[in-house]
């Protein structure tokens, strides 16, 4: 409320006329500051922003002046009660789809701080205001996970903030199914591989850390799974089928020079390397609770959130299967979910006390309840994850 909003103002200008004054907020607080010195404020001034959250959170403003929860710290008392601090979540690809319907429902909970992680400023910052969220509640950070430099640097910049991490949502991917010869990201790995699942093996490795650090109850890393590279499903057995064979391409360099651009070292497939990268995905998310659950007690999870036909990732797709892909999921396999759906699905997995477990991959069935699903044999390989994690680790400098 406008009244609300006042009183953050410094006294001289809450001496204005009422409603010169709430104009003078709006426009501060919407319009008039710059993106960019919005993007500096965040890195400026965390600790006023806590100030700010931890009083949304209880809708007292008055408790401005007592209670001020410190970053770090994750309960702060306001009127004598405890109150959890606002987690923070970082979320890959959000300015679209599935990743931007997660912001905005976390957004609207004023209980998570959502970092928009996205290799498109303009656009994420576009489409969170077109979503209605609120200024306090979201940042934006530049990512391209096309780029392993781009990766480290996002890191470094984040820790500049002086946040902590509460949640990573490994969310971002691309999908290129038209494609006839592979693209490579900047460090000469095929695209879809490089960007779903190596971009994001080194994110996830690098922001473990700051996982650890965190306070917050319930610490999670999550990674985007899909049913279409689970061959125990129908939807897994629509041609080009997923499989990572040996890995000999990966091991290769996945370079389409030395060796091949795909993972099982056989010929470019674009729709296939993105089923190929859905198994990478899967297969770290259970190598990492393997490796650090037990000491960490850190969450990670996957999930297939359903198969939502509209979003972005089918923009290379002919017009003729964007025309007929909704209607086909709607009213054939109905597997059909709204964008809307898909990111109560994943703000479930990322904040919901029942959705807690580690190790698992979440799926809902016709009624939008959740449950663990079974992973194709596959992408539950144990021995082929490990093999997965150790060339990966050498292809993104870890190692
Ligand atoms: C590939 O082709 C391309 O080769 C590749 O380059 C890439 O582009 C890739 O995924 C992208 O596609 C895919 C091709 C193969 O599929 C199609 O082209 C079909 C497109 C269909 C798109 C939807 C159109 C639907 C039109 C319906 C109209 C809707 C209107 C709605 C109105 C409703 C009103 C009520 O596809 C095929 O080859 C087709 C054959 C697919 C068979 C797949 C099934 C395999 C089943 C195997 C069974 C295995 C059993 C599994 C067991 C599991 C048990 C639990
Ligand atoms: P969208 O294309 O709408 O969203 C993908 C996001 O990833 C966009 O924000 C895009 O940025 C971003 N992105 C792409 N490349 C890069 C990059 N190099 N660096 C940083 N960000 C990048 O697709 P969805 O929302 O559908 O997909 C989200 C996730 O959901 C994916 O992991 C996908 O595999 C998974 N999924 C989707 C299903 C579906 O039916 N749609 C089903 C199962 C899983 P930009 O906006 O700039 O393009
Ligand atoms: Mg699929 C039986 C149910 C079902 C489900 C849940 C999906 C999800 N699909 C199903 C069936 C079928 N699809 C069938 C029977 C066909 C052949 C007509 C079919 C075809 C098809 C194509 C061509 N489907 C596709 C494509 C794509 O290009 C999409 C893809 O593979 O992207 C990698 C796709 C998808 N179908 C799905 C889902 C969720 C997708 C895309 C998203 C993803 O996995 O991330």
């Amino acid at each position: 409320a406008p009244q609300n909003q006042a009183s953050f103002l410094p006294s001289a200008l809450s001496a204005r006329k009422e409603g010169k004054v709430a104009c003078i907020v709006k426009e501060s607080a919407f319009l008039g500051s710059s993106i960019l010195e919005h993007h500096k404020s965040q890195f400026n001034a965390p600790v006023l922003r806590t100030k700010r959250e931890s009083n949304h959170s209880v809708g007292v403003v008055k408790a401005q002046t007592t209670a001020v929860a410190a970053p770090g710290l994750n309960q702060s008392t306001v009127h004598g009660k405890k109150v959890l601090r606002k987690g923070v979540v970082v979320i890959t690809g959000a300015s679209s789809g599935l990743g931007l319907a997660a912001a905005k429902a976390l957004a609207e909970t004023e209980k998570w701080h959502v970092v928009m992680a996205c290799r498109d400023f303009l656009k994420a910052e576009k489409a969170a205001q077109s979503a209605g969220m609120a200024k306090e509640n979201y940042s934006i950070m530049h990512l391209d996970l096309a780029s392993l430099d781009s990766v480290r640097q996002f890191v470094h910049g984040f820790r500049q903030s002086g946040r902590p991490l509460d949640v990573l949502v490994c969310n971002a991917a691309i999908y290129r199914p038209t494609a006839r010869t592979p693209t490579y990201t900047a460090d000469g790995y095929e695209m879809s591989v490089g960007v779903n699942h190596l971009g994001h093996f080194l994110l996830a490795n690098m922001l473990l850390d700051d996982l650890k650090k965190s306070d917050y109850p319930s610490r999670r890393l999550i990674i985007l799974g899909s049913i279409t590279g689970n061959t125990n499903t129908l939807a897994g057995n629509v041609p080009p089928k997923a499989g990572l064979g040996d890995l000999r391409g990966l091991a290769g360099g996945l370079d389409g020079r030395n060796s091949s651009a795909m993972i099982d070292g056989g010929a470019f497939d674009g729709a296939k390397a993105y089923k190929d990268s859905k198994i990478c995905n899967m297969l770290t998310m259970q190598e990492l609770h393997r490796r650090f659950h037990e000491d960490t007690g850190i969450t990670f999870a996957s999930l297939y959130p359903g198969c939502i036909a509209t979003t972005g990732l089918f923009r290379e797709h002919i017009p003729l299967f964007r025309l007929l892909f909704p209607p086909f999921q709607k009213f054939v396999t109905k597997g059909f979910v709204s964008e809307d759906e898909s990111g109560k699905r994943l703000a479930q997995v990322v904040g919901d006390t029942s959705l807690s477990k580690s190790g698992v991959y979440w799926s809902w069935n016709k009624n939008s309840a959740s449950f663990e699903n079974q992973l194709s044999e596959e992408a539950s390989d144990a021995v082929k994850a490990q093999k997965l994690w150790e060339i990966s680790e050498k292809m993104v400098g870890l190692a």
